[in-house]
């Protein structure tokens, strides 16, 4: 990769707190000097659920946009309902994309069966075909065999349903937990990618982690994972070398400490760092997250 993009996402109707919408900023006081700044793709003036669907729409069309030759791309949400535009852009590029969803949720519920309402409860229903409440402008879809969760533990009936009949990888926090978690993660990644070929994008939702852990998320969970297993997760995912996108979504600065939050930030752009793709071989990764993050992750 010659060039990282930062794309800031201050989306927020896809549930119910605003604070979301502040983490871009937040974000941006640790910003790689070497990333090109692309601004923020703004936020409708409504609210509700059209308004994150439309907000998701224009996310969408920015990325479709680009040109992303050699480029990575970071982007800072935001709720994840906005996945739903990053995911649907970054198919524009990339049709045989891979998804790695990492959150607590599976964000996969359509509107009748969401025991919220919550828009960021939805993106990956609708990217999977589901047909109710769907976006008019949703053009391309993704493949159940290219979609895999990982710290998933809040999963709701239609969810789990959904689930079970696409048969859609997840690993559970107890995997991540557990002495074979990379083995699994490796062969998880090969399953829907035999010829390792296909860029992956990795979503992030803070709330993957332990509810015990941070504060400045909307959504926490408990038996969640740890900011290890998360490193590890991505420190195994980037051994591929074609992680194309990343987002982090879910960070609420108005839930959290300042402290916290620009902690977190500076931990989420040390393995968003970690992640992309270079000449370099991948064992270089511990000696760069050693130099980044040990410190802050000790100190959260
Ligand atoms: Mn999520």
């Amino acid at each position: 990769m010659d060039q990282t993009l930062f794309l800031g996402v201050p989306f927020h109707a896809g549930q119910g707190h605003l604070g979301t919408a502040l983490a871009p900023a937040a974000f941006r006081e640790s910003l790689p000097a070497a990333w090109q700044d692309l601004g923020d793709v703004a936020a409708p003036e409504f609210h509700g659920r059209e308004a994150a669907i439309h907000h998701a729409q224009a996310l969408s069309k920015k990325i479709t946009s680009l040109d992303l030759r050699k480029k990575f791309l970071c982007l800072v949400g935001g709720d994840h309902g906005q996945g739903l535009g990053t995911v649907h852009g970054m198919l524009h590029h990339h049709p045989d994309l891979i998804v790695v969803w990492i959150d607590a949720h599976a964000d996969a519920n359509v509107p009748s069966a969401s025991p919220t309402g919550n828009m960021h409860g939805m993106p990956l229903a609708w990217l999977l075909g589901a047909k109710e409440g769907a976006p008019w402008w949703l053009q391309r879809t993704l493949s159940p065999q290219r979609l895999l969760y990982i710290g998933t533990r809040s999963i709701d009936p239609y969810e789990r349903m959904l689930i079970e009949e696409l048969d859609i990888a997840v690993i559970t926090p107890e995997e991540a937990r557990g002495p074979e978690f990379e083995n699994i993660l490796r062969r998880e990644l090969r399953r829907m990618d035999p010829k390792g070929k296909s860029p992956v994008h990795i979503s992030f939702d803070v709330d993957a982690l332990d509810s015990g852990l941070i504060q400045s998320t909307g959504t926490r969970v408990e038996n969640g994972m740890s900011f290890q297993e998360v490193e590890k997760a991505f420190e195994v995912i980037a051994q591929e070398q074609r992680v194309v996108s990343a987002e982090v979504v879910e960070i609420n600065p108005e839930l959290g400490s300042s402290e916290e939050t620009q902690k977190l930030c500076v931990w989420a752009r040390d393995i968003v760092l970690s992640i992309i793709p270079t000449h370099r071989p991948a064992f270089t990764f511990p000696a760069l997250r050693s130099a980044f993050s040990e410190e802050w992750r000790r100190s959260l």
